[in-house]
């Protein structure tokens, strides 16, 4: 079966050291297809300048090029309005702003901070560090041994204590598909306040910030096929228009004087600076073409590929798989994998050697890796443009390894 997208992906049509390149670290960070790699080209060719500062006509079009760009994004995930929509430079940044403009604030001693084991070490430091200052705590949930948040670890973690949840929607060691509607419904009966780490979710899957009633949201473009250095704060406008800013500087005031300042109302108050306009120009682009591919196509084939990897990994005996089996709906195209005896980095070496890119290491996850009691894993990810030939070129090199390095054979 032919993959209808390939195509429109310049990265994996050529040959990459002599060798067609298969692309299996899609959580790390996407391929973009030429429509992306030509909306930014365009920018900087024909409406490149510093948008809100300028009074000439340039100018005002980089401004409407980037604003075009928030309208889009708010469209995407169903944003009350373009307000709601703050650009940051990545998930990482969007989470530390949040830690620190809302976390800080409202966290007094005694309060608990809510999130999973398997967090990315983007949505656990931000909050161990404001946790620190405030006297609050991090209270984990833990997850079952397919990875899942089991019911009575959500009824049990968030109580009257809990003013923050924060959990991703996807694991990016696992694939785990976490129950976050389930979760927030039960942070807003206790009054805390949820943010959704989407970064490995939006990719593959539909997000709908009103029909979630999630309070904070947040991703990266470059892992939903949009260039690095652009990311979304997704807030409810109430909730932002209470924060104080994170970054200051230019374009984020209102006036300034010698002793103080007042500040730009949303979204500008929480972008200081010049900000990311071709990046934003990338982001709309990905997000048409998502848009046009369809998130069911998205998923079909990202399925139908995520069993037949798991099935063939399964059969090679000293193959140790992590996470959701074969056929489950609660977890998406991040595989988790070791091989016997083998160290992760040299899999991932002798992998390479035959153009085939993957993850080894801790997957910034180090409490998931302690709780799994594994010091790191091999990982294979998924995306739209991924083929059968991928896995069968990722398997055949995979059986190499443990004939070069395993122990006993
Ligand atoms: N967060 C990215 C990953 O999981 C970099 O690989």
């Amino acid at each position: 079966m032919s993959n209808p997208f390939r195509n429109d992906f310049p990265l994996l049509n050529s040959t990459f050291h002599d060798k067609p390149l298969v692309y299996l670290d899609n959580a790390a960070t996407s391929q973009k297809p030429e429509s992306v790699i030509k909306a930014m080209e365009n920018y900087y060719r024909n409406q490149n300048a510093n948008p809100y500062r300028g009074l000439y006509q340039l100018s005002v079009e980089a401004t409407d090029a980037y604003e075009e760009a928030r309208n889009i994004t708010a469209e995407f995930i169903h944003a009350e309005s373009p307000r709601e929509i703050i650009f940051t430079r990545n998930t990482t940044e969007a989470l530390n702003l949040i830690a620190y403009s809302y976390g800080r604030p409202v966290l007094k001693a005694g309060d608990e901070i809510v999130l999973s084991i398997s967090e990315h070490h983007s949505n656990i430091i931000p909050w161990q560090q404001a946790a620190k200052e405030k006297g609050a705590v991090l209270s984990y949930i833990y997850l079952d041994k397919n990875g899942n948040i089991p019911e009575e670890e959500i009824e049990n973690k968030i109580t009257e204590h809990t003013k923050i949840v924060t959990i991703a929607h996807v694991s990016n060691v696992l694939g785990t598909i976490q129950p976050i509607e389930k979760m927030i419904q039960k942070a807003h009966s206790v009054g805390a306040v949820v943010i959704v780490d989407a970064a490995q979710g939006i990719p593959h899957y539909p997000v709908d910030v009103k029909k979630w009633d999630v309070d904070f949201l947040v991703f990266s473009g470059h892992k939903m096929l949009a260039p690095m250095g652009i990311g979304v704060l997704y807030g409810k406008e109430a909730l932002l228009n209470n924060m104080p800013p994170f970054f200051t500087g230019g374009e984020m005031i209102e006036y300034v004087y010698e002793q103080e300042a007042t500040f730009a109302p949303l979204p500008n108050k929480f972008e200081a600076g010049t900000p990311n306009v071709g990046g934003a120009v990338g982001l709309a682009e990905a997000i048409k073409y998502i848009n046009q591919a369809g998130y069911d196509n998205i998923q079909k084939i990202e399925e139908e590929l995520t069993d037949y990897a798991l099935k063939e990994l399964a059969e090679i005996p000293e193959v140790t798989l992590y996470g959701e089996t074969i056929g489950s709906k609660n977890r998406c195209g991040v595989i988790s994998f070791n091989v016997e005896g083998v160290h992760p980095h040299d899999t991932a070496s002798i992998l390479d050697a035959d153009g085939i890119a993957i993850r080894a290491g801790h997957h910034c996850a180090q409490p998931l890796m302690k709780y799994m009691d594994v010091p790191a894993t091999c990982r294979i990810s998924l995306y739209l443009y991924n083929t059968k030939e991928d896995i069968d070129i990722f398997i055949r090199s995979l059986k190499k390894v443990r004939r070069w390095l395993g122990d006993g054979n």
